[in-house]
């Protein structure tokens, strides 16, 4: 009977995936088979047979991935079995693999190319034969031709890493798709076959680093038993190219190792973190190294004892060095001055230590000088430290964007800050070109889909194809996530993929607009709360941050206030440090200005603040209409889905818009202009509200 209605469903040109509930589990890694028959009989021409190079070893644990995986696509795109070629060697057409000498092309870099009747895919290393394997499965299912086809691509970047803000517990700081999706209990025995998807995901999008702990860093991952489970994550992860990293808590040595300190000069300190890399080493040879947060937010660090973070950074590099680990060391500080500009600290707590690091030291850089906001200038320490290796960090998991719920593209937020020209040496040095790689704050987590909000899953598409090619433009990325997600068709790939491009903007203008920042609520950082002003430390408070009141709002960071702008090269900081030159994006970063202060499009700021708030309001009603002109083009399932998150932004947004509109009107006292909607409360009704489950909270 089922076979009956199997060949009916073929007959009628159904694969047996539309069966299948569309639930997202499978990312845009869908091999459903290619509806155009002439297309696919043109594929199984070109790639039906498979020519195996006699210096490429097909037993190799990495090969035997791009194997499996390039037999699964094309058995599903294609509907074939790749067969090795028959008859006689060296002839005939189809996919033929080549090892190049390592000289030929660089590490991790692969090269499709068509050769007389056969397609090549030729690689130094066999990281390049899996990136090469994915690429070209991404162009069948994007239905790209193969004619002709000669591409050659070798990331720009070496560490292209996730960082994962998951807990020993199975909870995630920030997470909002679930529980972590490493499930430390019942490790190393379970392993669950999510780990290998994971993994695999990954590597389809050139990532090749994993850091399954969080920053608020346990001990306990250090214990053997720990170290088992790590290890045994490790050997699911290597064979698709993903080294594994840990998260160091830096008073490791006192709560696991019963010493009296931490102090990074002291000789049993250092013995003990030795003793520790031997311990991870001799479980997981290829152990990526560490990352760190120290003396931040209450995790402990050198300062604790007199020391830098360099002398910190170094104790823990001297233990890796051996085995060729590195340390990740971020530069996310803000507790030393509580009258600094908290966007000025990490900066002057790094740039005099540079120099002092050791060879195998990264530091891990937030894009922004303060700490992922909706829109952040570039942080003054890019190109800031020739002798310190930058790592840039991004937050794939949305916190400050509408967390689970909202649907906000961030690959042109990361786009902007890596195109991002920091002028350190030159006009022409981009954030991109001043970092040796990018590490993204991971969004996935234990839902079906991976990310909770279906659209999530393109944050973690575009972190890895920017981390491999960051010149990449936004469009053209989630044009591919679009099609690979959604299908070719090209209507509703230019539909989405405009819905993502311009939801960022969309959600700054309702939640901090024209370089606002730091306006959510308290702990949960949900919602807006610009009027919290009350807690311990200055800098927790968002009326630190916009600083209105009767005669204006924002931040002055010119001369005339903290003068954080002074951080960036002179012809950054000329152009910040006047309001008629900075960009309106940052104008509230850098300048405090009066109601009145006339924008260059003639209005007062105070109404192009409004106007700007309404824009993002109506910003979220046109994506909602956008989603549904897709109803029956994309299927029912995701459609639903998608369009019940869409409310919920909707909602949201005027609730953004409506509080911030509502308080900083008891400052302006000004009337709303034109086209405005007021607010259909007062300032109180907002403050009233409360989310005491809101998730992904910090225990503090
Ligand atoms: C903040 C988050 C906090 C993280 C911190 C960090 O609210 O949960 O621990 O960043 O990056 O934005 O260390």
């Amino acid at each position: 009977m089922m076979t009956r209605l199997l060949a009916l469903l073929c007959c009628l040109g159904l694969s047996t995936a539309a069966l299948r509930a569309e639930d997202g589990y499978r990312l845009w890694l869908r091999y459903d088979l290619i509806q155009d028959a002439d297309l696919r009989t043109a594929y199984q021409q070109q790639l039906g047979q498979l020519h195996v190079g006699t210096n490429v070893d097909t037993t190799r644990e990495m090969m035997a991935v791009s194997l499996r995986e390039l037999r699964n696509g094309l058995r599903g795109l294609l509907g074939i079995h790749l067969a090795p070629a028959a008859g006689a060697p060296g002839k005939g057409s189809g996919l033929a693999l080549r090892r190049l000498a390592a000289g030929e092309i660089g590490p991790e870099g692969y090269r499709l190319r068509q050769q007389g009747n056969r397609l090549e895919l030729a690689a130094s290393d066999d990281r390049g034969f899996l990136y090469g394997t994915f690429h070209l499965l991404r162009m069948l299912q994007m239905g790209e031709s193969l004619r002709g086809l000669d591409v050659e691509e070798v990331p720009a970047k070496d560490i292209r890493i996730l960082n994962h803000w998951d807990n020993l517990d199975g909870t995630v700081e920030r997470g909002y798709a679930g529980f972590s999706i490493f499930n430390w209990h019942t490790l190393p025995d379970v392993l669950d076959p999510r780990y290998t998807d994971y993994a695999r995901a990954c590597a389809s999008v050139g990532i090749n680093g994993s850091v399954v702990t969080n920053v608020n860093a346990n001990a306990l991952i250090f214990r053997d038993d720990y170290l088992e489970k790590a290890a045994a994550l490790a050997d699911v992860f290597r064979p698709y190219g993903v080294k594994i990293y840990l998260t160091a808590r830096f008073s490791a040595p006192m709560e696991l190792g019963g010493l009296s300190t931490a102090d990074p000069l002291d000789p049993e300190v250092k013995e003990w973190w030795a003793a520790k890399a031997k311990a991870i080493y001799s479980r997981i040879p290829d152990f990526g190294g560490f990352v760190v947060k120290a003396n931040s937010e209450g995790q402990p660090g050198p300062r604790e004892y007199g020391r830098s973070h360099a002398q910190g950074a170094n104790l823990l590099a001297d233990a890796l060095a051996p085995y060729g680990g590195i340390v990740m060391w971020r530069a996310f500080v803000y507790n030393s001055d509580p009258e600094a500009d908290r966007a000025a600290q990490a900066y002057e707590e790094f740039v005099p230590l540079d120099g002092q690091f050791r060879d195998n030291v990264v530091v891990q850089v937030k894009n922004g000088p303060i700490d992922f906001q909706p829109r952040e200038p570039f942080s003054p320490l890019f190109g800031a430290t020739p002798e310190t290796p930058l790592l840039l960090e991004l937050q794939i998991t949305k916190e400050y964007l509408g967390q689970g719920t909202h649907l906000v593209g961030l690959a042109p937020l990361f786009a902007e800050v890596l195109q991002a020209d920091t002028h350190q040496g030159g006009a022409g040095t981009t954030v991109a070109s001043t970092v040796t790689g990018l590490a993204g704050v991971s969004n996935v987590g234990t839902a079906r889909n991976w990310t909770g909000h279906p659209f999530g899953q393109a944050d973690w598409y575009a972190f890895g194809r920017l981390a491999w090619e960051p010149a990449l433009d936004p469009t053209a990325i989630y044009d591919e996530w679009a099609a690979l997600t959604y299908g070719a068709d090209e209507a509703v790939r230019k539909t989405i993929s405009r819905m993502l491009v311009d939801s960022w903007e969309i959600c700054v203008n309702y939640m901090t607009p024209l370089g606002l920042h730091h306006l959510m609520a308290t702990g949960h950082h949900y919602g807006p709360g610009p009027w919290v002003d009350e807690l311990s430390r200055p800098e927790w408070n968002p009326a630190y941050y916009h600083r209105a009141d009767s005669a204006g709002i924002g931040f002055d960071r010119t001369l005339t206030g903290s003068n954080a702008v002074a951080q960036y090269a002179p012809a950054v900081r000329e152009k910040f440090a006047d309001p008629r030159t900075c960009p309106p994006e940052y104008l509230l970063w850098f300048h405090h200005l009066p109601w009145d202060w006339r924008m260059d499009n003639g209005k007062t700021l105070w109404e192009e603040l409004c106007l700007r708030y309404q824009a993002g309001v109506e910003g979220t009603e046109w994506l909602a209409a956008e989603w549904a002109s897709l109803e029956g083009q994309v299927d029912a399932e995701r459609h639903r889905e998608v369009s019940q998150y869409l409310t919920i932004q909707q909602r949201e947004a005027e609730w953004w818009k409506n509080a911030c509109l509502a308080y900083f009107q008891t400052h302006s006292r000004r009337p709303f202009p034109e086209g405005v909607e007021a607010p259909p409360h007062d300032v109180e009704h907002y403050q009233s509200l409360d989310y005491p489950y809101a998730p992904g909270i910090r225990p503090r």
